[in-house]
């Protein structure tokens, strides 16, 4: 393969959206999000090419250069989106993977779909990738990939990120399917995770179901050694240093907030997922105006749901849940023209997020559990004024850096109350002590640092 990349990634997705202009011609536009932005110059650096799927169903699309990065697209027909993709990835490994908040489906069809796509994933990856070069394969979609490709391609050096929790041992071993998934991960020669623990907890299945040999954070697979570890992701601080000093973000943001009237403004902005915790926040809110604790007028909730996994169950289930808690705590305490929540399930710009967080007294991030949480290192990165505060649940992986958010058991609700009362009564001079200290944190730790670490620890793995 003396032609091919020297550094390839190997996601789901392709790093770009379809975007049809004016003219109804269709192009391609980077996708927004660290990930990208972190990994993009690097691949132009290295000669690199991102191996995913194009976003649309039963399309089979030649590899095309983008951006400066090659991107080879990988098919799937809409059956295999159905079974892969909606079915193992986001019914079944995803509740599984948060806590089983909803009840995982383990259903064969939906695994062997899961096989047949990694299988795909894999055989790309290897007809791409250069002699000895390194490959890294992101989530857990693909979690069968590197072992697959190793197979195929013994000469790779094979990286593996998780970005969502990996569930301890209890909950882990309900999966029909356990055994396979972590031989899939074990073909990696650095499994990377959020959090240290999720590194242990994949230590100890390893050792329980594969009889492997465990020291440190090193597993010994044959005659290979696989390292597991923690590199918990970021944000990338420059680009939104400058979004917010742009002009238009700023008048966009003061607009806002004139907008909304002379009020404190609390903000969440979350995919509509029932990991992300938003009903529980939204109670707390509701009980706050109920018992007079906040007086209508004196403080609005907005809170962004960007339109997620649509043609699940589950999440048309909480679609409709979330929508009667707003219609009801806004049918009891709004006024004539002015609700408490402006609740908007639609996809924003990055510009307009950024135009909110700098608007925002109070960001409410609560997920139930988050592999890390990346809208809270954003607000605080937007935050160059050292003002506003973060309430954070505890269950959030950001919460391990964060410490001086104002930390929260979003389960409960009387805590959220307080720590949601708190931190909007909080004095100037307090949100700047706790704003410092997060923002240190987040600048010396972005995603460029995070990518970095990374592919450091995989080119020095043994
Ligand atoms: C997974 C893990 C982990 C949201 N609405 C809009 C929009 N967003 C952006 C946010 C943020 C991103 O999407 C969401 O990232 P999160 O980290 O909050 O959550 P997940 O989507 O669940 O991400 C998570 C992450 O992977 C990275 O490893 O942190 O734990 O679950 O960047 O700003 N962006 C735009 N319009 C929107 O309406 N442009």
């Amino acid at each position: 393969m003396p032609n091919g990349s020297d550094f390839v990634v190997v996601a789901n997705r392709l790093p770009v959206d379809r975007v049809t202009g004016d003219d109804g011609r269709a192009s391609w536009r980077r996708s927004p999000g660290g990930l990208v932005t972190a990994i993009a110059p690097l691949m132009r650096r290295r000669d690199g090419a991102w191996i995913g799927w194009s976003g649309a169903a039963d399309e089979d699309l030649e590899p095309f250069e983008e951006d400066g990065m090659s991107l080879v697209p990988v098919p799937l027909s809409a059956e295999e989106l159905e079974l892969y993709y909606e079915g193992f990835s986001n019914a079944t490994l995803w509740p599984l993977y948060h806590d089983v908040i909803a009840p995982p489906v383990y259903e064969r069809p939906l695994w062997e779909a899961y096989v047949k796509v990694n299988k795909r994933f894999a055989e790309a990856a290897a007809a791409e990738a250069a002699q000895n070069a390194v490959v890294w394969v992101q989530d857990y979609q693909l979690q069968l990939v590197p072992a697959m490709l190793r197979e195929l391609r013994p000469d790779l050096r094979i990286g593996f990120f998780l970005h969502i929790p990996f569930p301890p041992q209890e909950l882990f071993e309900q999966l029909p399917w356990r055994r396979q998934i972590i031989a899939g991960l074990l073909g990696a020669d650095l499994v990377g995770f959020q959090l240290p623990g999720a590194a242990s907890n994949f230590l100890r299945l390893a050792r329980r179901h594969l009889d492997a040999r465990t020291h440190g954070p090193y597993v010994d697979v044959g005659d290979r050694v696989v390292r597991a570890q923690a590199f918990p992701i970021s944000v990338d601080v420059g680009e939104l240093t400058e979004l917010t000093q742009r002009r238009e973000v700023r008048w966009r943001s003061d607009e806002v907030k004139a907008d909304l009237g002379d009020t404190k403004i609390l903000l969440g902005v979350d995919r509509l997922d029932y990991t992300k915790g938003i009903s529980q926040r939204l109670q707390a809110f509701g009980e706050l105006l109920a018992e007079g604790e906040l007086k209508p007028g004196e403080a609005v909730f907005v809170q962004i749901a960007t339109p997620s996994r649509e043609r699940i169950e589950q999440y048309q289930l909480l679609r409709d849940q979330i929508e009667q808690q707003v219609g009801r705590i806004n049918g009891e305490h709004a006024e004539l023209g002015a609700p408490v929540i402006h609740y908007l399930h639609s996809s924003y710009s990055r510009e307009e997020l950024a135009a909110l967080y700098l608007a925002a007294d109070v960001m409410v991030v609560t997920p139930l559990r988050d592999g890390m949480n990346l809208v809270a290192k954003e607000y605080v990165a937007c935050r160059e004024d050292l003002r506003g505060a973060l309430v954070l649940s505890q269950f959030a992986g950001a919460a391990d850096e964060l410490k001086r958010a104002f930390q929260v058991n979003p389960y409960d609700i009387d805590g959220l109350k307080e720590s949601m009362l708190a931190a909007l009564r909080s004095s100037p001079a307090e949100q700047a002590r706790r704003m410092r200290s997060m923002r240190k944190r987040v600048i010396e730790h972005d995603v460029d640092r995070w990518a970095q670490d990374f592919l450091t620890a995989l080119e020095q793995t043994p």
